[in-house]
């Protein structure tokens, strides 16, 4: 069986972790398509926050406290950059996680692709799946917020939290940037592509956004989407703040129509809505929908390999 999962950073690693428990022993081949919207330049370093939350957590040594970065990190360059006021001093680069993104860098500097720097990250540790950066070209998520101002996402995100009004997410240079090689094929060869339960807008959309993603997914054999809104809110993070900005309420409903069917030129055919809405699936099943109520808490390995199962037996 081959599974493509398009993915963010935590709910994205939570949730492939799932599934390669959920497949583990069989010869199933997991690819998981990565947002790298969240990517940027800091102190000369290329950093990738959704590609490491996904590679930290699936090697098993990423902080499961905090939500990113390494296990056991310590921050002794990040206070030296703070003294030489270099970088950004709400942003922390923890020592491990820096060695990361220096031998990224170099690696880009040796010319590789970010798809090629991808595989060897992913080669250190037996992660037992294959990490696709969405696209190769650097497409950063810059948010305009209301004043009119373009901040880059992570200091709308991690400076201000999020709390400063946005007017719309927008990533300079999509409408020219190309899927990353395997990326289509992934898609079209699947026996089923999942949206994990990642931020719609700023992890998913980017994705959706690279040019020839949407029409690999019409090719799909199905797709099948998974609800990051538990109960009418997020389950972590703030994405309710992102689809806000673009109109769409933080439900379930919401976001599944913000998906679409992809009977009406939307990307979904099956939408895994959580127990606490069960309330909101005879209207959607009016409109044509095929949806399943499941438990979706990924609290911990086993419930999410129960909601993987589901996913892609559905
Ligand atoms: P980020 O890039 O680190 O922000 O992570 P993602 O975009 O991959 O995922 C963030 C989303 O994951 C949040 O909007 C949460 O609502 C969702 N999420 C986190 N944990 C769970 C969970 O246990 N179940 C479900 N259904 N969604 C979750
Ligand atoms: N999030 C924070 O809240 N504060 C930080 O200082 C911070 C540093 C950081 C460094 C590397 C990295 O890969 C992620 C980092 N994050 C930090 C998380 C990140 O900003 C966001 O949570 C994601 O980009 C949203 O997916
Ligand atoms: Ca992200």
């Amino acid at each position: 069986m081959r599974v493509t999962v398009l993915a963010g950073g935590v709910g994205g690693a939570r949730f492939v972790r799932g599934l390669r428990a959920a497949l583990e022993g069989s010869d199933a081949e997991i690819t998981v398509v990565v947002n790298t919207g969240d990517d940027l330049w800091l102190s000369g370093v290329r950093l990738q926050p959704d590609i490491d939350s996904i590679l930290y957590a699936l090697a098993g040594v990423n902080d499961t406290e905090r939500g990113w970065g390494r296990a056991g990190e310590t921050e002794r360059v990040s206070d030296e950059l703070r003294a030489w006021d270099a970088g950004w001093p709400w942003f922390t680069l923890g020592d491990l996680d820096l060695g990361t993104h220096l031998a990224r860098t170099g690696w880009l500097r040796d010319g590789l692709t970010y798809t090629q720097i991808a595989e060897r990250l992913g080669s250190r540790w037996p992660i037992g799946v294959r990490l696709l950066p969405m696209t190769d070209s650097e497409v950063d998520t810059q948010v305009v917020v209301e004043d009119g101002t373009r901040l880059h996402f992570q200091e709308w995100w991690t400076r201000h939290r999020a709390t400063v009004l946005a007017r719309a997410f927008e990533n300079p240079g999509i409408e020219s940037a190309v899927p990353a090689p395997g990326v289509v094929e992934a898609i079209t060869g699947a026996d089923v592509v999942v949206l994990a339960p990642s931020n719609p807008v700023v992890s998913i959309g980017p994705i959706l956004a690279v040019p020839g993603v949407r029409e690999a997914i019409a090719d799909a054999a199905r797709v099948v989407g998974i609800s990051p809104i538990i109960g009418g809110k997020v389950v972590r993070g703030m994405a309710d703040a992102c689809l806000t900005a673009i109109g769409v309420e933080t439900s379930a409903d919401a976001v599944a129509r913000h998906y679409g069917r992809r009977a009406d030129g939307g990307v979904l055919d099956t939408w895994l809505l959580a127990e606490e809405d069960a309330d909101l699936a005879p209207v959607l099943i009016d409109e044509g929908w095929d949806v399943r109520v499941r438990p979706l808490w990924m609290s911990d390995v086993e419930r999410a390999a129960t909601l993987a199962r589901a996913a892609i037996t559905s």
